[in-house]
C-alpha cells in the first residue's frame, strides 16, 4: 500500500437477477485501491516482477518519467526504473524457467505527431532495485507489447504494435501503413512480420488461434481485425500471412472505422468468441461468433461510452464461459461486466456496473491472491488511481 493513499474496501454485489441467482451466484468483487492521486495514470500491466511467484501490477503513466510496480500481496509501491522518456505508453512481462523477469516498457511515444516518436524499447532484468533506462531499440510511436512464443522455438519473442507509420496524420488517425515487428530483447535486430496494416492500430493480442506449436497474433485497428501468423510456404519453410477476419464499424462521427482492441474468450460451451471495442477510442462493443462457414459475425452489444478504453475477457465467475470488461475511460467512467449465460449461447449479454468510481484507461484478469478466482486490476485514466477487484466466491 502507498504511504498516505486511503485504503478503501468495500464490497461491490451487483443486481442479482432471478434466473441467474437461481442457477449460480452472481459475480461480485471486493476492491482495494492501490494507488490514488497519480497523473497520466493510463496501462498497467501484471508480471511477476520479483519472481516470488506472486503476480505484481505495474502502472504506466503517461506524466511521469518513472514507472511504478506494486509487490503482491503488501502492493508497496516501487521504482521499476526511472529517468525515461515520457510518454510511457506500455510494458510486457516475461519470466524465464529460474523465475526471473524480463521486463519491457514501451516510452517515448507522443500521440499527437509521429515526428515527435522516440518509440524507446527499454529492458529490464530484475534485479529488483530501480535502474536507469536501457533502451535497446526504437520502434517510433511503439504503442503495445506482448511476449510470446511465436515461432514455436520455446523462447518467447516480443511482438511490438506501433499506433501508426511514418504519415502526415497524427499517430491516433494516421491512414499511413502501419508495421508489426517483433524483437528477441534486448538484441536490437527488427522482425518484420508485416508492414501493410492500413491505417492507426490500436490492439493487440496474442492467443493460440489455431492449436499449433506458435502462439498466433491478432491485431485491431482501422482496416480491422487481422490474424497474423507464420504459416507453410509450401517448400519447407515458414511465412507470415496477415488475414483480416472482421471488418469492426462503419466509419463513425469522427471518421474512424475498424476496431480499436481485441480479446478472445470462450463461451461456456468452448465455443470461441471475439470482443472488441470499435472504432479506435470509439464507444461501441462488438462480439464476434464464427457461422458456419468460419465467417466472423458480428453482434453490437453495447454502445454510448464516450472512450472504451479498459478491456478484459476472462472467467470470473468460474463457469467455464468468459465474460467481458469494459470501463469509459472518460464521461461518467465506469467498469461494467457483460455475462452471457449458458442457455444463451453468446446471444445476449447482460451488463452490470462493478465500479462507478472508476475510469480505466486498462484492466487486466488474474488470479492475484491464489484463491481460484479471477481477479482485475484497473488503471484510472480519468480517476489518477489503480485498484485491484478480488473475485468473491
Ligand atoms: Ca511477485
Ligand atoms: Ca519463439
Ligand atoms: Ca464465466
Ligand atoms: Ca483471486
Amino acid at each position: 500500500m502507498t504511504p498516505g493513499a486511503k485504503e478503501r474496501l468495500s464490497i461491490l454485489v451487483g443486481a442479482c437477477l432471478v434466473t441467474a441467482c437461481a442457477a449460480r451466484g452472481p459475480v461480485s468483487f471486493t476492491s482495494l485501491t492501490i494507488d490514488e492521486g497519480v497523473e497520466g495514470a493510463y496501462l498497467t500491466a501484471l508480471g511477476d516482477v520479483n519472481g516470488d511467484g506472486r503476480m505484481d501490477v505495474i502502472l504506466l503513466s503517461v506524466r511521469s518519467p518513472e514507472v511504478f510496480w506494486y509487490e503482491n500481496p503488501h502492493w508497496t509501491r516501487q521504482t521499476l526504473v526511472s529517468g525515461i522518456s515520457p510518454a510511457a505508453v506500455a510494458a510486457a512481462v516475461d519470466s524465464d524457467e529460474s523465475g526471473r523477469a524480463r521486463i519491457i516498457v514501451l516510452t517515448g511515444f507522443h500521440r499527437d505527431d509521429y515526428e515527435k516518436n522516440t518509440g524507446e524499447l527499454v529492458f529490464l532484468q530484475r534485479g529488483v532495485e530501480a535502474r536507469a533506462a536501457e533502451v535497446f531499440a526504437r520502434e517510433p510511436a511503439a504503442h503495445r507489447a506482448a511476449f510470446g512464443d511465436i515461432d514455436g522455438d520455446g523462447d518467447r519473442e516480443l511482438v511490438v504494435a506501433p499506433l501508426s507509420g511514418p504519415g502526415e496524420e497524427s499517430p491516433i488517425d494516421s491512414l499511413a501503413p502501419t508495421p508489426l515487428v517483433y524483437y528477441d530483447p534486448p538484441d536490437p535486430t527488427r522482425h518484420i512480420i508485416t508492414e501493410q496494416l492500413s491505417g492507426t492500430v490500436h490492439g493487440l493480442t496474442l492467443v493460440r488461434w489455431d492449436g499449433d506449436e506458435r502462439e498466433d497474433i491478432l491485431t485491431a485497428g482501422f482496416d480491422g481485425v487481422f490474424l497474423h501468423r507464420l504459416v507453410s510456404d509450401g517448400a519447407g519453410s515458414l511465412e507470415w500471412r496477415s488475414d483480416r477476419i472482421a471488418a469492426g464499424r462503419a466509419a463513425d462521427e469522427t471518421g474512424r472505422a475498424g476496431a480499436g482492441d481485441i480479446r478472445v474468450g470462450r463461451l461456456a460451451g468452448g465455443e470461441r468468441f471475439l470482443a472488441t471495442i470499435e472504432s479506435v477510442h470509439g464507444g461501441e462493443i462488438a462480439v464476434y461468433r464464427a457461422d458456419d462457414r468460419g465467417v466472423w459475425r458480428r453482434r453490437l452489444i453495447d454502445h454510448g461510452f464516450e472512450l472504451a478504453h479498459g478491456f478484459a475477457v476472462a472467467d470470473f465467475d468460474g463457469d467455464g464461459g468468459d465474460e467481458i470488461i469494459v470501463s469509459d475511460s472518460r464521461g461518467a467512467g465506469g467498469v461494467f461486466l457483460y455475462e452471457s449465460h449458458n442457455h444463451e449461447n453468446g446471444l445476449k449479454w447482460r451488463r452490470r456496473q462493478i465500479d462507478d468510481a472508476m475510469s480505466a484507461g486498462a484492466c487486466e484478469p488474474a488470479d492475484l491472491n491464489s484463491d481460484g478466482r479471477t481477479d482485475l486490476v484497473c488503471a484510472g485514466m480519468l480517476t489518477r488511481n489503480l485498484k485491484v477487484y478480488f473475485g468473491r466466491r
